[in-house]
């Protein structure tokens, strides 16, 4: 298995995961660019965002709120955002919605 993401989800890489459904996964993103930076997957791969069905589109978003409640920012405030391609910065082709909050966030950046 070659995915680093579906090796998180099989337990072969270690992850600090904040929460988990059936059909997500969610954890800790390695290298926070906010004091709160969690990245939320399906646990089935789907390389990008746009191949996603509108059934995972909406367990993640409703695993978004429960992780911003949880985090405590769902009140102040936070940035969901899924990169997509080369020139979006992706790096993992494992689509992952990031959830960035716990700070006053710039405009148009992660
Ligand atoms: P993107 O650039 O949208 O593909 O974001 C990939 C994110 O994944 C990036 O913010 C860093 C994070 N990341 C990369 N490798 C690991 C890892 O092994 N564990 C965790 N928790 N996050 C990782």
């Amino acid at each position: 298995m070659s995915c680093l993401f579906c090796r998180i989800v099989g337990g072969e890489i270690p992850a600090t995961v904040v929460h988990e459904t059936e059909t997500t996964l969610a954890f800790r993103d390695i290298q926070p660019k906010a004091p709160v930076h969690v990245l939320l997957i399906p646990r089935e791969h789907v390389p990008n965002a746009v191949d996603l069905t509108a059934e995972q589109l909406g367990a993640l978003f409703a695993a978004a709120k429960d992780v911003a409640e949880a985090e405590g920012v769902a009140e102040s405030g936070y940035r969901l955002l899924f990169n997509t391609g080369p020139d979006s910065g992706q790096e993992v082709f494992h689509a992952h919605l990031h959830l960035l909050g716990g700070q006053k966030l710039q405009a148009g950046t992660a």
